[in-house]
């Protein structure tokens, strides 16, 4: 049953289809055969990198709500990345966080840079043409291909900027006036960059940690007050000083090449306890996706474009609000947004009102329905405004409502004061005046909303108003941030999971598919050249391997049958026992690599018994380094690998057997394949009980 197979079933069982497979390959068979077999791994590949997909949170909602901010904090790291008072995200930053067991700040390791490719790029010129016609910008160009020849592309780009130039002054909405400079911005950028996004494949590169603001910060927007012949003159100058073969990114090049950048990647190390994870074991890393805002004046159609398109492959979506400027414009653009996800999705959106130290009114002696529905000037500047566009961002079939009022300043303030030593980069940052004054404010309201809080106890109040009661209770811990961290995360454990399992599956069960197809149309004896099995080979080997094994299960300390306590005293006998073994075996043809085939059988069975009969160590890295000393296998490179095979195995030892087989066949072509062959076959009913 699919729903009973976990991600390291499905793991285990690719790998050792992958194995097989791989066996096959190496046999050297006719090629239409080696053709379905390249298929099918390279299908099974895929399978097994989206089972190691990490969970995906995307942050997405107005600009200017403390998104960025909120992901430092829930990294506690305030400067990590870029977090202005106007817009400031201009590209997708998905942030890789691997969690680790031990209590240090939180470090980038990695960073890379996405451009788009042609298909995308194209995607978005249309994107903008359409957007353009939708605001009666008057565009003769109908369509826009980058599928042709370069000369043909570079004149309709021409022609579009032309047409831009031209729309511009007669344009008068500010709105319209924001996305004619920055579709002028775009084209100018890919018409000078053509050969860049015209190869297939999606570019990559390093980006060194100082030059994140680069790729992800909007540039100057510029003064419309210039004229479009100068606005259109600076892109053109900007864009011309830019080689047209990039090596190294440099501040120029990004700057140049800002609306083609797709996603800035960056792998960070974090400690596990902040997200409520005590020891991280399979799901130990999670990425946030943080987004341009949406709703200012100069956001640009690829700013939807690009929320839109990541925000499918998101597991759990927090909306974040702006608490300092409740009902803006960036509220209607989330609904339009939201409004396009299926129901499923629906439900895993948390909605998070960001900046709420900043929200108006501030406390005073007021009743609940005070504060639930003040108004002022006709305007509700209560609860209620908050509530209710996040209210209507939801289905009304949500089945429980949690609203997160939270501020990121102020939890990073009270994390900077309670551990002075936590490297939080600048500690300018917090003596700023206007973040004190900010956090002064959040102490005066925290004890006001506290009071409150006790004096609507035993009072009845409304569905709408508990909710706010209960966000009120969270934002006064902590400004609101830790709660929402762990919510999230537990969140997108019960979802992400399953949707990742089903990822991983589609491209599992693809290739388990071909495979079947291809065995049962060459049947067996046809396609598996004969041979003896090694067993045959090597009946010396064979019976001698037999004998270790017993003599390892005859050992007394294995007969005992009440848990072992005494793991050091367990330890010890082991290492005794390996001596014998190894002494024992003295076939000359057993040569390293088969030397460690045996000897990992041994582990294994010894990994085993130590999972069952002491299962307070079970099995963890560390558990395996006290077994086999820290680094003494490095001479023996094979070793490395089936330990690293153990890791997915011990628990399974009829499973560990197929897999042993296809990899001993894999290191060693003496194997015969018809035992690769049977070996897929075993792995392949074992896919098929997973879909
Ligand atoms: N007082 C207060 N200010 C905040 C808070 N969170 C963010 N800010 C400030 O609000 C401004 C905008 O914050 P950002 O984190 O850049 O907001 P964003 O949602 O990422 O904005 P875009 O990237 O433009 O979409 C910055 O000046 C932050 O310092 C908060 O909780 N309280
Ligand atoms: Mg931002």
């Amino acid at each position: 049953m699919a729903t009973q197979s976990s991600l390291t079933d499905i793991k285990k069982a690719a790998k050792s289809v992958e194995q097989s497979v791989t066996a096959w390959i190496n046999a050297n068979p006719p090629a239409e055969i080696k053709d379905v077999l390249e298929e099918a791994k390279k299908l099974i590949s895929k399978g097994m990198e989206s089972a190691d997909a990490p969970l995906r949170i995307a942050i997405v909602g107005e600009f200017s709500s403390g998104k960025t901010l909120l992901l430092n904090s829930f990294l506690v790291a305030a400067d990590l990345f870029p977090s202005l008072p106007q817009p400031t995200t201009g590209n997708v930053l998905e942030v890789h966080v691997q969690l680790g067991a031990e209590q240090k700040a939180s470090t980038i390791t990695n960073t890379e840079v996405y451009f788009f490719n042609e298909k995308e790029a194209e995607e978005i010129l249309n994107v903008y043409l359409k957007d353009l016609k939708d605001q009666k910008v008057l565009i003769n160009v109908t369509s826009l291909t980058l599928n042709s020849s370069v000369n043909d592309v570079t004149q309709s780009l021409l022609a579009f900027e032309n047409d831009l130039c031209k729309a511009f002054p007669t344009t008068v909405a500010p709105t319209s006036r924001y996305m004619i400079l920055a579709a002028l911005e775009y084209a100018v950028a890919l018409r000078h960059q053509l050969s860049f996004v015209k190869r297939e494949l999606r570019q990559q590169y390093d980006l060194g940690q100082n030059l994140i603001p680069f790729a992800l910060t909007l540039s100057q927007r510029p003064n419309f007050d210039q004229g479009i012949d100068t606005l259109y003159s600076k892109f053109k100058d900007t864009c011309a000083k830019i080689p047209k073969t990039i090596n190294v990114l440099t501040e120029e090049i990004l700057r140049a090449c800002f609306p083609l950048i797709r996603r800035v990647l960056v792998k960070i190390t974090a400690w596990c306890q902040p997200f409520g994870i005590e020891n991280p074991g399979h799901c130990n890393t999670i990425a946030f996706l943080d987004f341009p805002g949406l709703g200012a004046e100069n956001s640009s159609s690829r700013d939807l474009y690009l929320c839109r398109t990541e925000i499918d492959k998101a597991h759990v979506m927090l909306a974040v609000f702006n608490g300092s400027n409740t009902g803006g414009g960036g509220t209607s653009k989330m609904a339009s947004l939201f409004n396009r996800l299926d129901k499923l999705k629906q439900d895993r959106v948390m909605v998070a009102i960001g900046r709420f130290d900043e929200f108006q009114p501030g406390p005073a002696k007021l009743t609940m329905q005070d504060y639930y529905s003040r108004t002022t000037g006709g305007t509700k500047v209560g609860f209620v405004s908050l509530l209710t566009p996040a209210k209507n961002l939801l289905p009304t079939t949500t089945k429980k409502f949690s609203l997160y009022l939270c501020s990121a300043l102020c939890y990073l303030c009270e994390e900077k004061m309670k551990s002075p030593t936590w490297n939080f980069e600048k500690p300018e940052w917090f003596d700023d005046k206007k973040r004190q004054s900010s956090y002064k404010e959040y102490i005066e309201a925290k004890k006001e909303f506290s009071k409150f809080s006790a004096h609507a106890k035993g009072v009845s109040i409304s569905s709408d108003q508990q909710i706010m009661m209960d966000s009120l209770a969270r934002y006064t811990k902590e400004g609101g941030i830790p709660a929402l961290r762990q919510d999230m995360l537990k969140l997108a454990m019960e979802h992400g999971e399953e949707f990742i399992r089903q990822d991983a599956l589609k491209e599992i069960g693809n290739a388990s598919d071909l495979l079947n197809s291809l065995l049962s149309k060459c049947g067996k004896t046809k396609t598996a050249p004969g041979g003896d099995s090694v067993a045959d080979k090597y009946p010396l080997f064979f019976s001698q391997l037999r004998t270790a094994y017993q003599n390892f299960f005859n050992a007394d300390w294995l007969k005992c049958t009440e848990n072992i306590q005494n793991f050091e005293e367990l330890l010890e006998e082991f290492r005794t026992n390996m001596e014998q073994v190894k002494k024992e075996i003295t076939n000359p043809l057993l040569s390293s690599e088969s030397f460690d085939l045996v000897f990992v059988i041994l582990v294994q069975v010894v990994c085993y018994l130590i999972e069952i009969k002491c299962p307070q160590y079970g099995y963890s890295p560390t558990a395996l380094e006290r077994l086999f000393g820290p680094s003494k296998n490095t001479e023996r490179p094979l070793m490395q690998t089936y330990l690293v095979e153990l890791l997915s195995s011990l628990l399974d030892i009829p499973h560990f057997k197929t897999q042993l087989k296809a990899e001993e066949a894999v290191s060693d072509p003496q194997i015969s394949i018809n035992q690769v062959y049977e070996d897929l076959q075993a792995a392949l009913s074992k896919i098929k009980n997973l879909v």
